[in-house]
């Protein structure tokens, strides 16, 4: 049996991806740019064994049901597409991203199924390769191969639409994240994006100016200035959301609760605390601020929050293999 065990950690994109130009083989409009998280992450096992009769997927210790495990059958065929590696597969998917933050795992997901079939199918690909892989599992799974600052080039075709590190941020950047609602939600992100890239008037507005956001966010990092890396994240966010309302029918994630926590993070910033906000395809909010002053930061929320709808996250690492001790944890 050829098998491997891989942990990825999500990643939020400062300048986003809103937007396929091909949706089979998820190639984006613009670039993105993200920041990898180092407290939300997926532990995923790949295993090859020729005693199988068909695919098999886990996720949380449970047997998935047959659309869900397609999607995994669809992805692991890129890989024994590519090797003579051909046995059907059980794959053993663990989440450690808290129900309370409120994020989708689809970044962590794919890019933890690609680590792990990179290695057991001994396709061995660099993780730069590899990202163009972990990109037509889910797009913003490209960006969690790599910790830190990523950048996801949008490239000209599918194999160099790829992620590649841009700084380890490991210079006092850090993120609370405000779980203002955990359910699901109603439109995917995968809809979401296609209906505003074919309705919106705004869209072509948003393709213009993300190059250039990307352009300007990659020179405050390398400046390590992190005001303006702020005042970028939060326009670009912003703008991303404004795009969406412009679409037929008109597209909104937010929540009150949403503008509550956005009031908190202006307010702090008016008594001089550097922090920003930035929002997905989902009602829950996401501070950028410095490390050393998300205590402050979660403190303020807290008149509004439970402390169960807050979690501090410093930037996370790239993936990797799991150690034999992290393995042991589980039933594999
Ligand atoms: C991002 N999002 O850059 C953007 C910002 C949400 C808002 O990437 O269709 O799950 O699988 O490529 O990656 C979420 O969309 O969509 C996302 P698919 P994905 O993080």
């Amino acid at each position: 049996m050829k098998q491997a065990a891989v942990r990825a950690h999500t990643n939020i994109a400062l300048i986003k991806y809103w937007g396929k130009r091909d949706e089979h083989l998820f190639l984006p409009v613009n670039s993105s740019l993200s920041l990898t998280l180092d407290k939300l992450f997926t532990d995923t096992l790949v295993c090859f064994d020729p005693s199988l009769t068909e695919d098999l997927f886990y996720l949380n210790g449970t047997k998935q049901n047959q659309m869900e495990t397609q999607k995994i059958s669809r992805f692991i065929n890129l890989f024994r597409d590519q090797t003579d590696v051909k046995d059907f597969v059980r794959v053993e998917s663990i989440n450690h991203v808290p129900t309370a933050a409120g994020l989708a795992s689809s970044a962590s997901a794919f890019a933890a199924l690609a680590g792990a079939a990179n290695i057991a199918s001994g396709l061995q690909l660099e993780p730069q390769a590899l990202s163009t892989y972990a990109r037509r599992g889910s797009g913003s799974s490209t960006r969690s191969l790599f910790g830190g600052f990523v950048e996801w080039n949008k490239g000209t075709n599918s194999d160099d639409s790829m992620a590649i590190q841009i700084d380890d941020a490991n210079w006092d950047i850090g993120m609370v994240i405000v779980a203002v609602n955990t359910s699901e939600k109603k439109v995917s992100s995968r809809e979401g994006m296609k209906r505003t890239v074919e309705t919106s008037p705004f869209y072509s507005v948003w393709e213009e100016t993300a190059e250039a956001d990307l352009v300007e966010i990659k020179q405050a990092i390398s400046n390590q200035d992190f005001q303006t890396l702020g005042e970028i994240t939060e326009r670009n966010g912003m703008k991303m959301h404004g795009t969406m309302l412009g679409a037929t029918p008109p597209l909104s994630y937010w929540e009150p609760a949403s503008i509550q926590a956005i009031q908190i993070v202006k307010h702090l910033r008016e008594q001089g605390v550097l922090c920003y906000v930035t929002m997905d395809a989902g009602p829950n909010v996401k501070v950028l601020c410095r490390l050393s002053e998300a205590d402050k930061i979660k403190e303020a929320l807290l008149e509004k929050f439970s402390d169960d709808q807050l979690l501090i996250t410093g930037p996370g690492k790239g993936i990797r293999e799991l150690t034999a001790d992290e393995k042991s944890v589980y039933s594999w």
